[in-house]
């Protein structure tokens, strides 16, 4: 099939239809998704980083004049009624309207949450869209939660959405069956990035989604950025002096170690796809999921940069490793901290999917 064929229909209606919003060079911008917001008990998977969140919301990004964006699956209702949800974590509603006054508070349904558009006293309901689209410059960028490219997966799951959501409420629950929030396994996660990976290249814009609860910065994981870090380390050390070159095999040597790890998880698929000749354009990223063990994953956007950060508690974890061999800030005395993983450009990002595709 020709790239230039339509293969997504209903990724270009979500693109048509979504709220058009214009960046400027002095935005700010904050995407999370996946918070998977529960009662407070004991299986409700947003309570551990509860108090990471709303100590970075309110004292990092709301302080900081950042605009905020949800992305899907904020709520998990799948396992909790609206109400209990809402009880328990109405602080976090009252939160998230502030950002309004820093210029636009936005909350993209997913597919836990997609029952809100029923709802007739939801609290967000005046920010609540299916799509998000950033006008920056003559370029766009997409937001949406992902699960729409499973069309498939989706009309089952709607077909059946009653008798799954019963299933999860009064069985699974009381069963103490827990994380069924990641329902996929790597094949689907790949396809649903695979799809998107498709529509965006087609149709020339970025998009930024979550689900999939996998990190992806310019189309790459972890794994596939780890390989091209140490693939231009290798370039660099043959040119460099000695002092230099101590330092690289170094840095050589921990990446390697950190790749091994992600292949022992099982991480590994790349986007890199057969009609692009095997580069890599830049045109998906995914925020992540705040329901990480150790912290959560979030993307910024400040002006024409676009960046992948971590946020965890410094007091209960081992020393981080970035592959940029950036620091970790600490907030304040918080015990806090948040560590870019990667950076770059929004022009450099554009320029590359432009000349590539
Ligand atoms: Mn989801």
């Amino acid at each position: 099939m020709s790239p230039h064929t339509k293969k997504h229909p209903h990724l270009d209606r979500l693109l048509k239809r979504a709220k058009p919003v214009t960046l400027d060079h002095s935005s700010k911008v904050l995407v999370l998704s996946d918070l998977h917001m529960g009662n407070g008990g004991r299986l409700d998977e947003f309570r551990q980083n509860s108090e990471l969140v709303k100590t970075m919301l309110e004292r990092y990004y709301l302080p900081g004049q950042y605009s905020l964006v949800l992305n899907g699956d904020i709520e998990e209702l799948f396992k909790f009624s609206l109400e209990s949800i809402a009880r328990q974590w109405s602080d976090f509603y009252d939160l998230f309207f502030k950002f309004g006054q820093n210029g636009f508070f936005w909350k993209t349904y997913g597919n836990h949450d997609a029952a809100l558009l029923d709802e007739r006293e939801y609290r967000l309901a005046s920010s609540l869209v299916e799509s998000v689209k950033f006008h920056y410059g003559d370029e766009t960028l997409l937001l949406f939660h992902g699960h729409q490219a499973a069309l498939f997966l989706w009309q089952t799951c709607s077909m059946f959405n009653r008798s799954v959501i019963f299933f999860l409420r009064y069985f699974a629950k009381p069963l103490g069956i827990r994380n069924f929030s990641v329902a996929y396994n790597s094949r689907q996660r790949f396809a649903i990035e695979q799809s998107i990976y498709e529509f965006s290249n087609q149709s020339k814009i970025v998009s930024i989604i979550g689900h999939t609860h996998r990190p992806l910065f310019e189309s790459l994981s972890k794994a596939d950025f780890l390989n091209y870090r140490i693939e231009e380390l290798c370039r660099a050390y043959s040119t460099a002096d000695g002092e230099k070159r101590a330092a690289i095999k170094l840095s050589i040597v921990e990446l390697k170690s950190e790749l091994d790890g992600c292949y022992k998880k099982g991480k590994v698929s790349g986007l890199r796809s057969g009609i692009y000749n095997n580069l890599t354009i830049p045109s998906v990223f995914n925020s992540g999921c705040t329901i990480g063990k150790r912290g959560i994953t979030a993307l910024e956007i400040e002006g024409s940069t676009i960046r992948l950060v971590y946020w965890y508690n410094g007091k209960q974890n081992r020393k981080f490793i970035s592959e940029r061999s950036n620091r970790p800030m600490e907030l304040d005395s918080t015990g806090f901290s948040r560590i870019v993983l990667n950076e770059d450009s929004l022009d450099y990002v554009f320029s590359r999917l432009h000349l590539l595709t």
